[in-house]
C-alpha cells in the first residue's frame, strides 16, 4: 500500500460499566490493516471518557485524514447491529464514565446544531446486512453517553470536510451476555463480518444510496 491509499478509520471503545471487554474495540482491532474497496482500514481504540474521547478522535482524524470514519460502540441489551442515524448535542450520563465523571444535561458543543445526521448510507448498509441474514436495525438514538458524544464530535469535526462519517452500536458478546440474564448477543466473528459489510457498502455506495433505498422498517 502506498502512502496515498485512502484511509477508512474505524474506532472502538475501551471496556466500561464494569465489563472486562468491549466488542467495539475488538472489532476495530480485527479490521485494522485490512484493505476494503481500495481503502486501508486503520483501527483504533478511544477512551470511554467524556473529556478524553473527542480529542483522541480528533487527533486520529488529523493524523490519518480518513476518507471515511466509522465509530463503533457497545450497546448492551440491543438486539443485533444498530445503524445510528442521529447524533444529538447532549450528554446525560446514567452511569459514570471510566474517569468517574457523570455529566447531566450538558451540551457537547456550544454554538453547534442540536443534532447531526450520519453521512453514511445507512439504508443501503441495512439492506446489505438483511440480505446476509444479519439481525440489524436503524436506530434513531445513540443514547446520551460517551458514544453519542463521540458520534456528535465526529460529525462536528467532519462538517467542513469531504470525509463521511457515522456510528454503529453492537450488542454484547456471548461471554458478556452470560452475566446479564436474557440479553441478546452476537459472536465476535459475526460482528466483524457485519461491520466489514457495512464498510464495503459505505465505501462503494453512491452518496445518495441513503435516500434511494426506501423505508426498510
Ligand atoms: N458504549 C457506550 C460508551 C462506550 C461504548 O462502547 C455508549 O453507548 O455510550
Amino acid at each position: 500500500m502506498n502512502r496515498r491509499t485512502p484511509i477508512a478509520l474505524v474506532t472502538g471503545f475501551e471496556p466500561f460499566g464494569g465489563e472486562g471487554v468491549n466488542p467495539s474495540q475488538q472489532i476495530a482491532q480485527a479490521l485494522h490493516g485490512e484493505t476494503l474497496a481500495g481503502h486501508r482500514v486503520v483501527g483504533a481504540t478511544l477512551p470511554t471518557q467524556f473529556d478524553a474521547a473527542p480529542p483522541a478522535l480528533e487527533s486520529l482524524i488529523a493524523r490519518h485524514r480518513p476518507a471515511l470514519v466509522l465509530a463503533l460502540g457497545q450497546a448492551g441489551g440491543r438486539h443485533g447491529i444498530s445503524l445510528e442515524r442521529i447524533a444529538i448535542n447532549l450528554i446525560d450520563a446514567r452511569i459514570p464514565d471510566n474517569a468517574g465523571v457523570q455529566p447531566v444535561d450538558v451540551r457537547i458543543v456550544d454554538n453547534a446544531p442540536n443534532a447531526y445526521f450520519s453521512t453514511l448510507p445507512v439504508k443501503a448498509m441495512l439492506a446489505r446486512l438483511r440480505d446476509a441474514g444479519v439481525p440489524a436495525a436503524l436506530s434513531q438514538t445513540a443514547g446520551t453517553f460517551v458514544c453519542n458524544q463521540v458520534f456528535f464530535a465526529l460529525m462536528h469535526a467532519l462538517r467542513r470536510r469531504r470525509a463521511r462519517g457515522g456510528f454503529i452500536h453492537v450488542p454484547y458478546l456471548p461471554e458478556q451476555a452470560a452475566h446479564h440474564a436474557g440479553t441478546s448477543c452476537m459472536p465476535l466473528e459475526a460482528m466483524v463480518v457485519a461491520v466489514r459489510r457495512c464498510l464495503e457498502t459505505a465505501l462503494t455506495a453512491a452518496a445518495d444510496a441513503h435516500y434511494a433505498a426506501g423505508s426498510l422498517d
